[in-house]
């Protein structure tokens, strides 16, 4: 079983998971209503991938004999100036993840939950990947610019990131 404090923590990540799965479905949402086709199929993909983040810490939680809770819905932002700010906000919001499943895996070391800490490896390396996924994103953002070729340029790009992860994960 779980210690209050191992339990408390990752139910307060899955928090953060469901959030993280809302602010991508809001910002797939701006991208299809704004012409970005490409972007917001990768976006929904993204939202969808959030969310299985979040079941994983259910199933983990509850197979420990714990109680995985049903987080609040807090509505996220919902509109955007661009598309470049949503990517901005999602290399920022990465970062904020790693941040917080980081500190989770201090509170397994504290607590001496090192079979926690293990199961937490999976997110790490999949925070790393998805870090390093944004900021090539965003690098391709700002070496293309703004103009409409350079953003339906960007469009083709993203599909094809899209085509490629998808790949990468049935592999
Ligand atoms: Fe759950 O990985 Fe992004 O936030």
């Amino acid at each position: 079983m779980l210690s209050i404090k191992v339990a408390a923590s990752i139910n307060r990540q899955i928090e953060v998971e469901h959030h993280s799965s809302q602010i991508y479905l809001a910002m797939a949402s701006w991208a299809e209503t704004n012409g970005y086709e490409e972007s917001s199929k990768f976006l929904y993909a993204h939202a969808e991938e959030e969310r299985m983040h979040m079941l994983k810490f259910f199933h983990y939680v509850n197979d420990r004999g714990s109680h995985a809770l049903v987080p609040k819905t807090e509505q996220p932002k919902v509109i955007y100036d661009s598309i470049k700010e949503i990517f901005e906000e999602i290399l920022e919001h990465e970062i904020y993840v790693s941040l917080s499943i980081n500190h989770l895996v201090g509170v397994c070391v504290d607590e001496r939950d090192f079979t926690t800490q293990n199961f937490l490896q999976w997110f790490v390396t999949e925070q790393i990947e998805e870090e390093s996924l944004f900021r090539s994103i965003l690098d391709k953002l700002n070496l293309l610019g703004d103009d409409k070729a350079s953003l339906f340029m960007f469009e083709k790009e993203i599909a094809s990131i899209a085509t490629s992860k998808s790949v990468l994960k049935t592999v």
